[in-house]
């Protein structure tokens, strides 16, 4: 294997992440980058320098989406690594971000070293992997993979009725490359793990073979409010009380439909949500997820069932709307072997693993052979300031990014 002693240049890598930590950065630690905001404008554009100042061909296609190739001696589809660098709201400064900057530095590494690869090499980092402010999330590589129709993209709107097309317009986003019918030779992205495993059994790589299946739905109620005090419970339509009810059942969901179901009422808002008015409207969101697609399904059947039940025996009307919907991945094999055995020719604790998170990989899948790399969150914690993973560890998934892109660039 040529190039066996190269490694990437840690501290311009670690400078980096600290730095596009500077942009939507929170009191106590962590980063707000929503997509398509004034945030997420600053570290795109910080990237892009980035990504000229190390000689890469920079194309930013009709959605945002930033790709920085590495010419190779050959022309063709290229090698591919990214992520995202939009964060949630109470995001930490490694969701993404690593990534994509991850695959910068290896790039820079390979200019460093004078390495002529056959394939080109490419960088990119997906508008809007989050999906927090517009649904569904994975929508930059949904859009580049030709998942999403662009014109239906620019058409959905934040709960201030703001689109995206206004939004990527604003911030000087809308590129001049196509969307859909990219080729892609194949695709590797590295990501913080956001869950315990990897730390529990102190490895310090995951290869991961896959990503589980993801249901968002939103679901509306509308019931009357009335006086806290004088209406008797028979002739209450309580909205509140069905979200509620709802949102207890999802987490009990979890529980009945077993083997790695997991359920998250993540939003919850009561309106007008005064304390002596029972509650005339009701917003909550279910996020739920498993890995095996037949067991989501009975997932989400069992929750529409108990959703149409109780809103019907309080007098409460609901609306359903599917924000997300992704079936489970798996990667492919041949890419999850190579990324352990360069784990493990640079000598580093490696496992298989699963991914609970959504990632771009999922859907870059869906058009070339992908697989994911995986590094420890400490603690498991993410989608909170306080995630965290070592400077070692970052160093460690970006030196086996670097091999896996050599080995698949030859
Ligand atoms: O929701 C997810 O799993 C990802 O963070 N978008
Ligand atoms: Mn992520
Ligand atoms: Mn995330």
């Amino acid at each position: 294997m040529r190039h066996e002693n190269i490694r990437i240049n840690r501290e311009r890598l670690l400078r980096r992440l600290e730095e596009m930590g500077r942009i939507g950065a929170l009191e106590g630690g962590g980063n707000s980058r929503l997509a398509f905001t004034e945030e997420d404008r600053e570290a795109r554009d910080l990237l892009v320098g980035w990504m000229r100042g190390a000689g890469l061909d920079v194309r930013i296609d009709r959605f945002g989406n930033i790709t920085g190739t590495r010419a190779g001696l050959e022309d063709g589809p290229p090698v591919m690594t990214g992520s995202h660098i939009d964060t949630v709201a109470t995001g930490g400064k490694y969701d993404g971000v690593l990534g994509v900057l991850a695959g910068l530095e290896a790039l820079e590494t390979m200019n460093d070293a004078g390495i002529e690869t056959k394939r080109p090499v490419a960088v990119t980092s997906f508008s809007n992997e989050e999906g927090v402010r517009f649904q569904p999330d994975m929508m930059g590589s949904l859009v580049y993979q030709g998942g999403l129709p662009l014109d239906e993209a620019y058409a959905i709107v934040d709960r201030d009725g703001c689109s995206i097309g206004e939004s990527l317009e604003r911030i000087g986003y809308i590129g001049d490359a196509p969307v859909g019918g990219n080729a892609v030779h194949a695709f590797i992205e590295l990501h913080i793990e956001q869950g315990p495993i990897l730390e529990d059994e102190g490895s310090t790589i995951g290869a991961v073979e896959g990503v589980q299946g993801i249901s968002w739905t939103e679901y509306t109620f509308a019931g009357r409010s009335a006086h806290a005090g004088t209406t008797p419970m028979a002739r209450r339509h309580d909205a509140g009380y069905v979200a509620a009810a709802v949102a207890a059942y999802v987490r009990r969901l979890a529980e009945e439909v077993g083997r790695g179901q997991v359920t998250t009422v993540g939003v919850f808002e009561v309106e007008p949500n005064l304390v002596n008015v029972v509650p005339e409207r009701a917003r909550i969101t279910a996020d739920i997820r498993n890995f095996d697609n037949g067991l989501l399904k009975d997932a989400e059947d069992k929750l529409n069932a108990f959703v149409t039940r109780t809103a019907d025996e309080e007098g409460v009307a609901v609306e359903r709307r599917t924000l997300a919907r992704f079936d489970p991945t798996s990667f492919a094999p041949a890419l999850v072997e190579k990324i352990g055995n360069a784990a493990e020719r640079l000598g580093y604790s490696t496992r298989r693993i699963a991914s609970g998170a959504g990632h771009d990989a999922q859907i870059m899948a869906r058009i070339c052979p992908t697989a994911m790399i995986f590094v420890p969150s400490v603690g498991g914690i993410s989608h909170n300031i306080e995630e965290y993973t070592s400077d070692e560890d970052c160093e460690a998934g970006a030196n086996v990014m670097l091999h896996a892109l050599l080995d698949l660039a030859e």
